[in-house]
């Protein structure tokens, strides 16, 4: 076990440990004969200072913590959350991955971060079960068709692999897939993303998670932010439950409590909080090779290694903090799903949950500075934030170091709503809203 504090790292948290390794001795060792696992990661006092304190723990605020201590030797860094590690938008989403977006901003943003994910687990030396399958788009009319053009000859121009395909190719790679002309809603072709899958969204929180403490930054649970305090315009400490931290540096990185975090640094953010709702099936054999998602039916479909199929639909209409699910979201899933794929009329729900999701009005995240010095952001990420961790955390780890806005997220400023500078992404972002 990792013994508490600094028992591995040098006092001010600046020397790399090595996570621990599990050979498959050690698996049947703890899986059969012993019951205590080694820890992950620490469980460490709060310091009365740190160089940058995250609020939110998870994947985006682990990856920046991650990427700040090994890209830039920035270690004396604590990530706050007042719940547990993955709680929020982290656990809840439904871990699909895909770049094929609309604007060129966002096309060039999410396939830094697909190209992240794809060598995560060698990076993270932990298993996160990235699965490339492939994702499709449907049109079930000619509008969504004319879309799926623009955005595969957006996608072409910036070197993502993404084409619009015939019915005929559906049912090729779907064969479940009802493409018949006589249903309401028929499916007239696709975009086709082969680059996108699904990856596991807990075992990305866990990875970056050892990672991060391997190289000093401390992971606080349970450690709800209570205000952020701000003298002549910068930030110079964060009140918790546990006590305050002195600190020229604060990270947003939070979902669903957003615009409270940035509210206490006086920051406002044009962004309102809507649940989003998922569900799960009992496992059945792999049938499901690819991701499905039909903006017109409101659904996304996925199968997981573990057979299991999860479905996920678009927010739910009205702006609330709600993470219940609803009769009224699997009433109107099930006849949706059933249009597409009426084969699955026998499969059992196992459960349901939501998420919480900041909505902005261009359907892009903000990421950057804001007018308060030493305070960032990234937050605003709709129903798009997961599959974009790696790239964010890399990003904001650059902006913090270097006080300057990468190139890669130039576009996603607080500053672009008071310029009209919007990034719209709303053609390409999940399901319609
Ligand atoms: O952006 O691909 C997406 C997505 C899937 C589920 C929610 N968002």
């Amino acid at each position: 076990m990792f013994g508490n504090n600094h028992r591995n790292g040098s006092a001010n948290g600046s020397r790399k440990r090595r996570p621990p390794r599990y050979s498959a001795f050690s698996l049947i060792k703890h899986g059969v004969v012993s019951t205590e696992w080694p820890r992950a990661w620490r469980t460490c006092d709060l310091r009365s200072s740190y160089d940058v304190v995250i609020v939110g723990g998870g994947v985006h605020g682990l990856a920046t913590a991650y990427y700040l201590a090994r890209n830039h030797g920035i270690r004396n860094v604590a990530v706050l959350d007042k719940g547990y590690l993955g709680a929020g938008g982290s656990g809840r989403n439904t871990a699909i991955l895909r770049s094929n977006y609309l604007t060129p901003e966002g096309v060039r943003f999410y396939d830094r971060s697909m190209e992240l994910y794809r060598h995560l687990a060698a990076d993270l030396n932990f298993n996160v079960m990235f699965s490339r399958k492939g994702h499709l788009t449907l049109a079930h009319n000619d509008s969504s068709l004319r879309t799926m053009r623009w955005r595969a000859e957006v996608n072409k121009h910036v070197g993502v692999d993404s084409e619009v395909i015939d019915p005929a190719q559906v049912k090729e790679l779907v064969p479940y897939l009802d493409v018949s002309t006589d249903t309401r809603y028929p499916i007239l072709g696709a975009l086709y993303h082969p680059p996108g899958g699904i990856i596991r969204h807990d075992a990305v929180v866990w990875g970056y998670a050892r990672a991060a403490d391997a190289h000093g930054v401390h992971l606080h649970q349970r450690t709800e932010v209570t205000g952020i305090e701000v003298q002549n315009g910068r930030v110079v400490g964060v009140r918790t439950n546990r006590g305050r931290i002195a600190t020229p540096v604060v990270l947003n990185a939070t979902a669903g409590w957003s615009t409270l975090i940035s509210d206490m640094a006086g920051v406002r953010t044009p962004v309102q909080t809507f649940p989003l709702q998922a569900a799960v099936t009992e496992p059945v054999r792999p049938f499901l090779h690819a991701v499905v998602v039909s903006g017109s039916l409101h659904v996304y479909v996925s199968q997981t290694d573990r057979g299991e199929l999860v479905f996920g639909a678009s927010v739910d209409p009205f702006a609330s903090y709600s993470m219940r699910g609803s009769l009224e979201f699997v009433e109107g899933l099930a006849g949706h799903v059933l249009e597409l794929m009426p084969a699955l009329s026998k499969m059992r729900l196992m459960r349901q949950w939501a998420g919480l999701c900041d909505m902005t009005p261009d359907y892009s995240p903000i990421m950057g500075e804001t007018p308060v010095e030493g305070f960032y952001l990234d937050v605003g990420w709709g129903t798009y934030g997961f599959k974009a961790g790696p790239v964010s955390g890399e990003a904001m780890a650059e902006t913090i170091a270097t006080r300057r806005r990468p190139e890669i997220i130039a576009a996603f400023g607080l500053d672009r709503f008071a310029e009209g500078a919007l990034v719209g992404e709303k053609g390409a972002a999940a399901v319609g809203h």
